[in-house]
């Protein structure tokens, strides 16, 4: 009996066939380098997030559940519409922290609806269909485990009830704006008239203050950087010594993007599986995009995607929004 490591596996055509190895060498042999921020989420990503979001920079998180919690009533109303039967669909529903607030309120104002969390983790949706019901009792819960839109596609398929989607935490934030308005459209394409999106959005505000929640003083920004390159290391056989490589973000407030970089401090390689990459010193991987937008671009991007904005929530800083559009 033998145990095959990530490299060995390399051998055989287990690791190259794996998405997250064509997407880790695809990004590192192009140039500008780059990596896809989807791939932070490992375990160990889940934890540092975790992290920090509860680090004192980190406002977003914060900003969402004030609104959740100080709004509930008039979000949840506005959901309920007419009062028929709808399921709601999370696109990326992660611990569901914050949509139980939403939850919590439907279920104790007799609303009639079933709550399906999409989410690419297994275990988030084996985790959300046996915590969930405990917490929540009388829940209606289906968990999804998969792609948001085969997954929206399935569960039109399941019924044919009204469908209220949430996509919270600005996750739409990790796209450029191009790819966000075709995300939106997309979206759009997937529902039915009288369909709604619930969508939390992060706001463009003070500079100093978005650039603070990416780079914080206590450096979990950096190692949730740095753990794309340990993922790689312990998932795909690579050697990257985390040392070399320093955390660099930078927020433009006239395009409203914030972005991350991992720089490099030497010339060195790094192996990966059977491919050998060469950073030259100083040079950069492009790591993440988190998009900010002002209010009226957020009913813009409503707009051209074909949905009509019904209502905003804001917190009182007015840092986050969470906006309802109808299809
Ligand atoms: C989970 C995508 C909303 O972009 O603000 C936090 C991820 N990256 N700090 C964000 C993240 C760096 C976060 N989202």
């Amino acid at each position: 009996a033998s145990t095959t490591t990530a490299a060995q596996q390399t051998t055989d055509n287990t690791l190259t066939d794996d998405q997250f190895y064509q997407d880790v060498i695809a990004g590192l042999t192009s140039t500008p380098k780059r990596l896809d921020s989807k791939y932070f989420y490992d375990a160990q990503g889940d934890k540092l997030f975790q992290e920090l979001m509860s680090c004192e920079e980190y406002y977003p998180t914060n900003c969402e559940m004030e609104i959740f919690t100080t709004q509930t009533a008039e979000i949840c109303k506005a959901i309920i519409a007419d009062g028929d039967a709808f399921d709601l669909i999370e696109l990326g529903a992660g611990d569901a922290t914050k949509s139980t607030r939403l939850l919590k309120y439907l279920i104790d104002n007799n609303a009639d609806f079933t709550y399906l969390p999409i989410d690419i983790s297994e275990n988030v949706i084996s985790y959300l269909n046996i915590t969930l019901p405990v917490t929540l009792p009388g829940i209606k819960i289906e968990g999804l485990n998969g792609e948001y839109f085969q997954m929206l596609k399935k569960a039109a398929a399941i019924s044919n009830r009204r469908k209220v989607v949430l996509f919270l935490g600005s996750n739409i934030g990790n796209m450029p704006v191009e790819a966000a308005k075709g995300f939106c459209e997309e979206l759009r394409n997937n529902l039915s008239a009288g369909d709604m999106l619930l969508i939390g959005i992060d706001l463009k505000k003070n500079p100093a203050t978005v650039l603070a929640a990416y780079n914080d003083k206590g450096g979990i920004t950096k190692r949730f950087n740095l753990n794309l390159l340990e993922r790689i290391n312990r998932e795909l056989g690579g050697d990257f010594n985390t040392s070399q490589f320093d955390h660099y973000a930078m927020y433009d407030p006239e395009t409203g993007s914030c972005k991350s970089y991992l720089i490099s401090l030497a010339d060195q390689e790094v192996n990966i599986g059977h491919q050998t990459i060469s950073f030259e010193r100083d040079e950069y991987i492009y790591m993440e995009i988190s998009q900010k937008y002002a209010a009226q671009e957020v009913n813009e991007l409503a707009t051209q995607a074909k949905f009509k904005p019904l209502n905003q929530f804001f917190d009182n800083k007015k840092w986050f929004v969470d906006a309802i559009w109808r299809a």
